[in-house]
């Protein structure tokens, strides 16, 4: 039988000349560190070794919670050989996220870095992690140590196309975090037919400076660089000008809006510095027209928007060339974000689930190869987000227009998209309405120049309480990860609710929207 493992099939694509590099690091310290495609081989294949070796059951999750290294690309693709299921999770949570995350998942092993093992250990112990390693962004830690003893080959564990190789937390369209499950066969339909769609070519240089807990960063652009024997340039965090600097020296660059936003603050970025690339790709939050067109001017270049989603990986991308099936005049077209892609099916239809005519506003539904197999652990919440007819519902909303082209005007979930990150105002609502004196809260999203969008409370007291916003905001800090605090927090009389007394939210939008306007002049 045919093994499906995905890493075979990013082993594959490695060139010839295993010893020419496939990764340059430009590290903080100053000291370059390169990696060779032997040394991806051979060390991942090490640490699958040692994954294997701890005898864990079969489909065991391996939770990771590490600063951004080569390393740490390397756990991914040992879990990948090791026939486990990887499971990452964002630096900035804090115990409480955590905790929920391996209460849920029950990962057998636990990866944090050196500073946080006291603070994880007991958080996993008590979910029954049987091992806590450690991972630091220096080539350090216990993961390593105990890896480096292991043979420098391993044959990937036998995969099915259907078995899940990732778990990547969301929370869908509502409710807590869920685990959505992407399976082999996932990932690895979506890496080739984007290698293909986006014109991947001998001789492209990625610069990769995404983090590597979510969709973007750890799929998209690890998958399309190694799938294609690409080199990346490698940055543990995003600087504006270190990625201006490198350009010169690639060809492709994967961001969410807010990197152009500050690489367009630089006076670096100019058409000269950026004539070396092919290809600027922009996803994970709505690009705005102002952002598109300056880049425009400034580089020369038409930045390629796409649309995808943890559940489903990419969806649609506007033409990397003219699209033949769409007519030869097909371009980038700014504000939206192109075609469904080869192999994705999409739909636009009413509440009801009946196809709106073209070009009106309505729900987006998707299927495809790409498309998770479902919650983990949550047959109940899987089944909500699917039609009886096998359609994953998005939460977006959107339209097609007469020319296939896909265009995202809102989203029926509740959901702050802040920098690129996901930002669930019932997560937060609940743990102001925790506070001492919160009668009840409401966070609503307001556009912001910097992150596109960001959230910002709207706090109600008990009566006869008077609250200090300042508090709410340190309470929330102390909790939760960094990037989900509102950046501003009001208190209020009362909030505006409709006549079934649900809140209005977009009235609060609406109240607040310019709140940040001037930091746009
Ligand atoms: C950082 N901060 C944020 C934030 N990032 N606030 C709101 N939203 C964000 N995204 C705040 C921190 O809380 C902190 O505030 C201060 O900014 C500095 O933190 P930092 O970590 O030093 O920030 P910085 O390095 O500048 O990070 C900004 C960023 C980062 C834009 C580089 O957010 C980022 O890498 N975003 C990309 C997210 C991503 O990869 N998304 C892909 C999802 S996949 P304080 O007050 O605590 O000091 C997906 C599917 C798809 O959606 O289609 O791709
Ligand atoms: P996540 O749950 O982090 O995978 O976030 C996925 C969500 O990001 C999608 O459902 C969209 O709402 C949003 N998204 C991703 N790409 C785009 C884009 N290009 N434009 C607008 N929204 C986007």
């Amino acid at each position: 039988m045919t093994n499906h493992n995905l890493f075979i099939a990013l082993r594959q694509a490695f060139p010839s000349q295993l010893h020419d590099i496939a990764v340059e690091t430009c590290c903080s310290s100053g000291q370059p560190l390169n990696y060779s495609w032997q040394d991806l081989d051979a060390r991942s294949a090490q640490m699958a070794n040692m994954l294997q070796g701890l005898q864990l059951p079969e489909g065991s999750r391996i939770a990771v919670q590490v600063e951004k290294s080569v390393e740490a690309m390397l756990l991914y693709l040992a879990t990948l050989r090791a026939g486990f299921i990887f499971l990452p999770l964002n630096t900035a949570y804090q115990n409480a996220e955590i905790e929920y995350f391996v209460q849920n998942a029950e990962p057998a092993v636990f990866v944090c870095t050196p500073a946080n093992l006291e603070r994880i250990r007991p958080i996993a112990q008590q979910a029954g992690t049987q091992h806590v390693l450690t991972l630091g962004d220096d080539q350090t830690g216990t993961l390593l140590e105990q890896a480096a003893g292991h043979p420098t080959t391993q044959t990937p564990v036998s995969k099915q196309p259907d078995d899940v190789a990732a778990i990547l937390y969301t929370s869908g369209t509502t409710g807590r975090s869920k685990g959505a499950m992407l399976t082999h066969g996932n990932l690895q339909s979506n890496a080739v037919m984007l290698k293909d769609y986006w014109g991947w070519k001998e001789g492209d240089v990625l610069i990769h400076a995404l983090p590597i807990f979510h969709v973007h960063g750890l799929f998209v652009a690890i998958h399309a660089a190694l799938i294609n024997g690409s080199k990346m340039i490698w940055m543990a965090k995003f600087d504006p000008k270190a990625v201006i600097a490198a350009m010169p020296r690639a060809t492709v660059f994967m961001g969410v809006p807010t990197l152009y936003v500050r690489m367009l603050a630089e006076p670096t970025l100019t058409r000269q510095q950026a004539q070396n690339m092919r290809l600027f790709i922009a996803g994970s939050a709505p690009l705005l027209i102002e952002t598109f067109q300056e880049w425009q001017e400034r580089t020369g270049h038409t930045i390629l928007e796409r649309y995808g989603m943890s559940e489903t990986i990419m969806l649609t991308s506007n033409p990397y060339t003219a699209d033949a099936r769409n007519g030869s005049q097909s371009t980038r077209r700014g504000g939206t974000v192109g075609f469904a892609l080869p192999g994705v099916q999409l739909r636009v239809v009413d509440d009801k689930g009946q196809p709106v005519p073209t070009g009106e506003i309505g729900n987006i539904q998707v299927q495809g190869p790409n498309v998770f197999k479902g919650y983990w652990r949550m047959p109940e919440k899987t089944k909500e987000e699917f039609t009886a007819d096998g359609w994953f519902k998005t939460g977006d909303v959107g339209k097609i227009d007469t020319s296939n082209y896909v265009t995202i005007v809102g989203r029926s979930k509740d959901l702050i998209i802040s920098g690129g990150y996901n930002v669930y105002p019932a997560e937060i609502e609940s743990y102001i309405n925790e506070l001492p004196g919160v009668a009840e809260s409401a966070l609503i999203g307001v556009p912001h120049p910097d992150f596109g969008e960001v959230g910002v409370a709207v706090v109600i007291a008990k009566p006869g309480v008077m609250l200090d916003s300042e508090q709410i905001l340190a309470a929330i800090k102390s909790q939760l990860a960094n990037f989900k605090v509102p950046k501003c927090c009001f208190v209020a009389q009362e909030l505006p609710r409709n006549t079934m007394g649900k809140v209005q939210k977009n009235v609060l939008r609406e109240s607040y929207k310019h709140l940040f306007a001037t930091a746009t002049q």
